[in-house]
């Protein structure tokens, strides 16, 4: 009988497997469908049977997107799905109206219903779309995809590879995804960790390459809760942009590339690797043991010859925050989860226990309140420079994802970091970031362990 373990140690390298082409979508004035629909995949290995998801044009990830830097997307939702969803287009500094936070930006579309978003896509960079009404459930079962959006004048590369990095909880019998969203346990430690981790759908994604090829890997971390540590072997690497946004200079990478859930990262690798060996993106598993996340067997060698170091992306408009001077002074801090020491906190203007939250969903809370509040976190004028505490009191990371604005972190003593849109906040650690409220609008800030949103860490600001 299979087990659990049996999705696990997935280190084959399978030849054969063709990359993704370049997709440039064309300028057209009525919206191209995307509909999200259930559909059967087989996403574990052979033997085991297909599973049944929920995906956009059936299929997860759902399509690419790609539109050239400043251009339009346009999309129109249709739900055929048997409950009612909205799409989040992620790291986009987008129009509120647009930005598909169900409850909050706009109602939830109903099962047979369609909803036209429109919107410009302002930086060039690696960005995704996800489903954002019971984003828990409706992510876990597949609602997610690649949101590209291209530079003018890209980087030279021999090759591109969008890579969406996905975990899924399967039942270990049937291949069913598993359906016990809520599961407290779950719930109250790291999230939903899956045990079929994939890449583009595939758990044995494989990519056949030449030595001395220069490729653009544009990662997209799509899963629920789990954290990628990824490193790179037999392949040269340099991230060239973290979150979309381009890094004022590429950075060697040598060590471990932490993917937290909903960021991004794009490097540009090298295939330094023998002909007939095999190159890997390597994801360090629970085990502490190297394993494929993509396999690149090298199969011939170009003429070309080992390159000069890459240089670095255009930068996008808009420079961020760089002082802080003045700056509004906001404070977050997120108690709550196993072993923590959250004793009681808000739900419904009621002070209850943590025992009487666990009953009702509640295992976390934000600024001792343990659900989406009515009032914002903060009132923002527009322009307003504002510096954000997160202070993380649990023994778990949390992946701090602010909706509509890109922050920089600020560290003491230190050049501000680089733009992002989500940050990884370790266990009992505390950061600060620092952003311009230059967005107008309702902006959602949440954990994206999506099970940690659903059962406490989600808030708001407003921006006018
Ligand atoms: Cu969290």
């Amino acid at each position: 009988m299979p087990t659990r373990r049996a999705f696990l140690g997935q280190t084959a390298a399978v030849l054969g497997l063709a990359a993704s082409g370049r997709q440039v979508s064309a300028a057209s004035h009525t919206p191209v469908n995307l509909t999200a629909r259930e559909a059967s995949v087989q996403l574990a290995p052979g033997g085991y049977p297909a599973t049944s998801i929920w995906g956009y044009e059936g299929r997860a990830p759902g399509p690419a997107i790609r539109v050239l830097q400043g251009e339009r997307v346009r999309r129109r939702l249709v739900n055929d799905l048997p409950e009612p969803t909205s799409v989040h287009w992620h790291g986009i500094r987008i129009d509120n109206a647009m930005d598909g936070v169900s409850g909050l930006t706009q109602e939830a579309v109903a099962p047979g219903q369609a909803f036209d978003y429109d919107f410009v896509a302002p930086d060039a960079g690696t960005y995704w779309y996800h489903a954002h009404n019971r984003s828990w459930v409706q992510v876990a079962r597949g609602l997610h995809g690649p949101l590209i959006v291209d530079e003018a004048e890209p980087p030279e590369v021999d090759r591109e590879e969008t890579l969406v990095l996905d975990d899924w909880l399967l039942d270990p019998e049937t291949a069913l995804i598993d359906d016990s969203f809520d599961q407290p346990m779950r719930m109250s430690h790291g999230g939903r960790i899956g045990n079929l981790i994939t890449t583009n759908g595939r758990f044995d994604l494989s990519i056949p390459v030449a030595r001395h090829i220069r490729m653009r890997l544009r990662l997209i971390n799509a899963s629920n809760a789990r954290i990628f540590p990824l490193q790179l072997a037999g392949l040269q690497g340099w991230t060239v942009a973290l979150d979309g946004m381009p890094l004022a200079q590429p950075e060697p990478l040598e060590d471990v590339l932490f993917l937290a859930p909903a960021q991004r990262a794009d490097l540009i690798v090298d295939v330094t690797t023998e002909a007939g060996e095999t190159a890997h993106l390597v994801r360090i598993g629970d085990d502490d043991q190297p394993a494929s996340q993509v396999a690149f067997p090298v199969t011939g060698s170009t003429a070309q010859t080992p390159r000069a170091a890459p240089m670095a992306l255009p930068p996008n408009p808009g420079a961020g925050i760089r002082s802080l001077a003045d700056a509004r002074p906001l404070r977050l801090v997120m108690s709550g989860g196993a072993m923590g020491r959250m004793d009681s906190a808000f739900l419904g203007g009621e002070r209850l226990g943590f025992r009487e939250l666990a009953a009702r969903g509640r295992f976390w809370a934000f600024n001792d309140i343990a659900e989406m509040t009515q009032a914002p976190l903060a009132d923002l004028s527009l322009g307003e420079p504002v510096r954000l505490e997160i202070v993380n009191e649990t023994v778990f990371p949390h992946a701090m994802h602010l909706h509509g604005m890109h922050f920089r972190e600020i560290r003491e003593g230190s050049p501000v970091g680089p733009m992002r849109d989500t940050l990884l906040v370790a266990a009992q650690e505390t950061r600060t970031v620092g952003f311009i409220a230059d967005n107008p609008g309702d902006w959602l800030f949440h954990c994206h362990m999506l099970s940690h949103a659903e059962s406490g860490m989600m808030t708001w600001v407003r921006v006018t």
